[in-house]
This record gives C-alpha cells, sequence and structure tokens, in this order.
C-alpha cells in the first residue's frame, strides 16, 4: 500500500546523480551534497560557509533542578562577513555527572521556554541541553533584514536570488552554539541532537543536513517545507506558506511557489532534506490532528527517504506497510517515527520519544 501511495506522489529520483547516473555508497556524499544544493537553490537559500572562531562567554552559572543540573547562561559571539561580529544569548544545561563520565547533548531551537519544554525530565533522564531562542537570532518577521544576524550576511536588505532567509539563519546559529560547546569534556559526540518543532522543526533538519555533527535530528510537526512531502500534500502547501513567510525562505522560492503545480514540477521534494540526514539518524513527529501539516505526507517522505540508508548498509525506515494509526512508533531503523494523538505542539510525550531513541 505504501509503494502504491508513494507511485501516486511521482516524486523525483533519490538515488540518480544530477548527471543521471546511479547513486552508489561510494558516491552518497556527492549526492547528499547534490541535495543539499537543490533544495539551497530553490528554498532554504544557500548556508554560508564558516570558518572563523566561535566564542563563549559564561555570564552566569547556577544549579537548577534542585540539585541534579548546572545551568550557565552564554553569550555566543562570532566572526561575521562584513569585519564585524554577531552575538547572541544561549543557555547550557548539563546533569550532574561523574568525573570523565560523558552525556548525550541535544541543541534545542527554541521559541520560548515554557510549554514545549519539560527541562527537568529532559535533564533526569541524563542528557545536556544547549538552547537558543530563535528570536535572539533573526526576528520571525518582515524586517527587511535589518536586525539580528540578517544584516551581518545582507547588504542593504537586497538578497541574491538564492541567498538564505531565516530558516537558514536560526539552522546556522544551531551550528554556532554547537561549536561554542562542543569541546566540552562531558559531551558524548556520538550523541549529539538537533531538535525544534513546527518551523524550528524545518529548521532542526535543514541545520542537521549541513552539519553532520548532528548525529540525530528530531524534527517535530515540521509540515510543508519541512519533512513532509510537497507533492500531494493536503494542508500548508508552497504558495501559501512562501506568500505569508517570505523571509524563511531564499527569494527564488517565489518562482516555484506560483502555484501547486510548480511547487509540485520541481527537481526536488522534502525526501531529499529527509535523506541528506543520512546515514545518521533521524526521528520525524506527527500528531493526529495537524492535518496542515500532513502527518501522513511527513511519513511517506521517510518511507521514500529509507533507501538512502539501505544504500549505506544501514537499517532505514522500519515500518509497516500501510499509513500510521495514532500511537504507532517506529524506532527499529535509523530513521524514525511517531504519531500521537492531538494537536500541533511539541509535547512532553514527544520529548520522551525522542530522548529514549538518543540515548539508544
Ligand atoms: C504556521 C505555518 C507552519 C508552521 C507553523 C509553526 O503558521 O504555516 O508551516 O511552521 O506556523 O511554526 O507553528
Amino acid at each position: 500500500m505504501i509503494t502504491e501511495l508513494l507511485e501516486q506522489r511521482n516524486l523525483p529520483e533519490l538515488l540518480l546523480h544530477n548527471d543521471g547516473t546511479p547513486v552508489t555508497a561510494e558516491t552518497w556524499e556527492r549526492r547528499r551534497l547534490e541535495l543539499i544544493d537543490v533544495l539551497a537553490e530553490h528554498q532554504y537559500g544557500h548556508m554560508p560557509a564558516f570558518t572563523g572562531s566561535v566564542t563563549s562567554q559564561i555570564v552566569s552559572e547556577k544549579s537548577v533542578a534542585a540539585g541534579n543540573a548546572a545551568r550557565y547562561d552564554l553569550i555566543v559571539t562570532f566572526p561575521t562577513p562584513f569585519g564585524e561580529r554577531f552575538t547572541f544569548p544561549a543557555c547550557l544545561t548539563v546533569p550532574v555527572h561523574a568525573e570523565g563520565e560523558t552525556l548525550p547533548l541535544m541543541v534545542y531551537i527554541a521559541f520560548r521556554y515554557d510549554e514545549f519544554y519539560p527541562l527537568e525530565e529532559i535533564l533526569g533522564k541524563g542528557i545536556a541541553v544547549a538552547s537558543f531562542l530563535y528570536q535572539d537570532v533573526a526576528a520571525d518577521r518582515e524586517d527587511n533584514y535589518q536586525e539580528g544576524i540578517a544584516p551581518h550576511y545582507i547588504k542593504d536588505g537586497v538578497r541574491e536570488p538564492n541567498q538564505w532567509g531565516k530558516i537558514g539563519m536560526w539552522a546556522f546559529a544551531a551550528s554556532r552554539l554547537l561549536d561554542a560547546v562542543i569541546d566540552r569534556p562531558f559531551v558524548d559526540r556520538t550523541r549529539i541532537g538537533v531538535i525544534g518543532h513546527s518551523r524550528l522543526g524545518k529548521t532542526a533538519a535543514w541545520a542537521a543536513a549541513n552539519d553532520t555533527r548532528f548525529t540525530h535530528a528530531f524534527s517535530n510537526n515540521s509540515g510543508c517545507s519541512g519533512i513532509a512531502l510537497t507533492r500531494g500534500k493536503v494542508g500548508e502547501k508552497f504558495p501559501r506558506i512562501a506568500s505569508v513567510f517570505p523571509y524563511w525562505f531564499c527569494e527564488n522560492m517565489q518562482t516555484i511557489s506560483v502555484s501547486v503545480e510548480a511547487s509540485e514540477s520541481t527537481p526536488f521534494d522534502q525526501h531529499f532534506l529527509a535523506a541528506a540526514i543520512a546515514p545518521r539518524k533521524l526521528y520525524a513527529g506527527s500528531a493526529l490532528r495537524d492535518s496542515w501539516a500532513d502527518g501522513y505526507s511527513e511519513y511517506l517522505s521517510l518511507a521514500a527517504a529509507s533507501p538512502a540508508w539501505e544504500l549505506l548498509g544501514c537499517k532505514g525506515f522500519l515500518a509497516k506497510p500501510y499509513l500510521p494509526q495514532p500511537g504507532d512508533q517506529y524506532t527499529d531503523g535509523s530513521v524514525a517515527y511517531h504519531l500521537r494523538e492531538g494537536i500541533h505542539y511539541l509535547s512532553r510525550e514527544d520529548w520522551m520519544k525522542y530522548i529514549e531513541f538518543l540515548k539508544k
């Protein structure tokens, strides 16, 4: 049944190079870069290369969670292309641990530190969290690229057609925060997750595609321009997202979003985003009452991306061959998924499932 549903989506071929030759395990990395390139060119814009060094200053340090963890408030600073520096606040919370012990690290791209964030329980599971508030990096509104990080890369608010938008900027900041914390001795480099919800679920997946130090990507209810397939999607579609949130994307996104037909005849679909994370781990979570994001199109995208992992000799998406039912969870492969009851939300239940997967 899944095979037929995928055939109906008529997706661009994942395992053929741009020159038409078949992708092999040996040429996978070249294909992965082609996937990132086509997604960047038409949708998110290209991520600038970063070569400088990042500093993090601890501005305060205190014991939290009733003695179970230490919390460090950080100022992250790095050089930017026009000879300046950009600075943003971040937070690192580390469970108490034995000397020499390493812990999984989750980089959390957050809206706010409130209803989406069961921090005590996360710490209780032995996970360290490095987090930042996305709007401390770039405002989530039309500001003509005058605020936050944007003017450090975009002159006078005028972008090249394939220059990045704010999803790219938030993703880039996740990598700079990782730069700031990765050398701490407690970090288990085999377990570095990046997590976000909704627009920040799109961002988390794009961050992991671009930065291979993220060993695990957690993309919650990411929907349109996230993990969900564009072809045949219900709910939100490119023409709507590109007109309401043009600044999330590059200018070229407008060209492919003039109509649903145009957005469904692009040389890519969102299974390219999922596959660009291979062979690392990807976990996407859907919610039953989130038809705007379209959980089935998220599920089908993982099924379509799975051959990338299989090509590399990894377990891909090990799911039952029918559309998911609420309560279904698939975590035996490198690509994981769940569909839970309820609305568009990053819930405690989602977090706990993601954390189990990160600790596996
Ligand atoms: C909606 C948008 C979605 C999703 C959501 C969110 O308005 O249409 O793509 O990103 O916002 O981030 O909560």
